[in-house]
């Protein structure tokens, strides 16, 4: 793919300097998490030049087709990767569970920031306000079109009926609002939140009604893997725990070979988390120089992953827990900003890489694990009644 130039502009004194270009796609919550990404870069890099160029992709142009049914998971990201390919852009903040486990080449995910709720919420029908999905009427239509969420509401509230809702959130929030179609439809609520929603949660969903998806409620920021001044400048995004966390879910999912379109879901914690250590970073080379250069990593944590596969109906599934030390080792903190050291499509060198092989190791014993006992029967049917519907 042809490659353009970097884009620079000169300041008044005849100084030159880079700007940094952030693809976003044109959703609102696309530029409100853009948005907030380029703030919290602003607040460390105050010299910082950044553009914010919005793209229409793919995924936000068929809106009628379940996302299950388009299969895809580059569907939102393809656009965005040939824009940094050819340079046109620099950066391009994601949803992380909107980015496959593995990568294409040439890219990597310099970032991933602090997670916020990464739960499931129910939001209800005006008409319905005070419910819950357990005292909805007999056969309430829940909007969904995720077969996560599907499959585990199905097996526990199996009083509600499922329907596909397609669209961004403001499109579906119509649906529900303006029409009789549907009860309730469920969304993560990490999206709620950004957009300033939360007014309209009526019920945050815990593991037992329902786990979330690899990723979910996280933000990454996606690079070009051989730019490493750029990798440098935003790894300080980085929230230890939360890359552990994902780091450990994507490794499950990577093994399971699963997309957005198999029904996979996980739950993971960090537990006795009191101390943290700072570890100084030897990179004192930033592309400005009063960067902060070190970065907190928890040590003598433990990583605990739940993961499990469901049929499209909830009727099969399975599901296990695992966990693994996440201490600091000492031994391999604060790698050498290298391209080529990349764990599930993620690089983070300045988080202790024996905690980072650790919490890789958990999602693959993991999904081995279920493996073991017959995950992959569960989503080869998953997958093949999913394509018939
Ligand atoms: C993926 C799924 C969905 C999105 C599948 C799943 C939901 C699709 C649907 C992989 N991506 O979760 O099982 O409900 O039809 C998406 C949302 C966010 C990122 C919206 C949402 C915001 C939350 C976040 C769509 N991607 O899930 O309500 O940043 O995690």
């Amino acid at each position: 793919m042809e490659q353009g130039p970097y884009k620079y502009i000169r300041d008044g004194n005849g100084k030159v300097s880079r700007v940094f270009r952030i693809g976003t796609r044109k959703s609102q919550l696309a530029r409100i998490q853009t948005d907030s990404v380029a703030e919290k870069l602003k607040e460390l890099y105050p010299e910082l030049n950044l553009e914010i160029v919005g793209m229409a992709t793919l995924g936000d142009k068929i809106l009628d087709t379940a996302l299950s049914k388009i299969g895809e998971k580059s569907l939102f990201t393809k656009e965005l990767e040939n824009a940094l390919e050819r340079n046109e852009v620099d950066l391009v903040v994601h949803s992380l569970k909107d980015l496959p486990t593995t990568l294409p080449a040439g890219f990597t995910i310099g970032a991933v920031l602090k997670r916020e709720n990464p739960h499931d919420a129910v939001v209800l029908h005006p008409k319905h306000v005070g419910k819950t999905l357990d005292t909805l009427p007999d056969s309430s239509v829940i909007g969904t079109s995720s077969l996560r969420r599907a499959a585990q509401l199905k097996k526990r509230f199996p009083h509600l009926e499922f329907k596909d809702i397609r669209g961004n959130l403001n499109t579906r929030l119509k649906k529900l609002d303006e029409k009789e179609d549907y009860a309730a439809i469920i969304l993560a609520a990490a999206g709620l939140g950004r957009m300033g929603w939360d007014d309209r949660i009526s019920q945050i969903l815990g593991p037992e009604d329902c786990m979330y998806a690899v990723g979910q409620g996280a933000l990454a920021v996606e690079v070009r893997a051989r730019d490493l001044d750029i990798l440098e400048m935003v790894s300080v995004l980085h929230h230890p725990e939360t890359v552990l966390r994902c780091i450990t879910e994507r490794a499950f999912l990577r093994c399971l070979e699963g997309g957005c379109s198999v029904p996979v879901a996980v739950n993971t914690e960090v537990k006795d988390s009191q101390k943290s250590d700072i570890v100084e970073s030897k990179h004192q080379h930033f592309i400005v120089n009063e960067y902060p250069t070190h970065i907190i990593v928890p040590v003598s944590n433990k990583l605990y992953l739940t993961g499990a596969v469901f049929s499209l109906d909830g009727s099969d599934s399975l599901k296990e827990t695992m966990q693994t030390s996440i201490a600091a080792d000492g031994k391999s903190v604060d790698e050498e900003v290298d391209e080529r050291v990349q764990r599930v499509g993620v690089t983070a060198s300045k988080i202790c890489g024996g905690a980072q092989d650790r919490a890789e190791r958990l999602g693959i014993d993991l999904a081995n694990l279920l493996l073991s006992k017959g995950a992959k029967e569960i989503l080869t049917v998953a997958r093949q009644l999913n394509n018939a519907r």
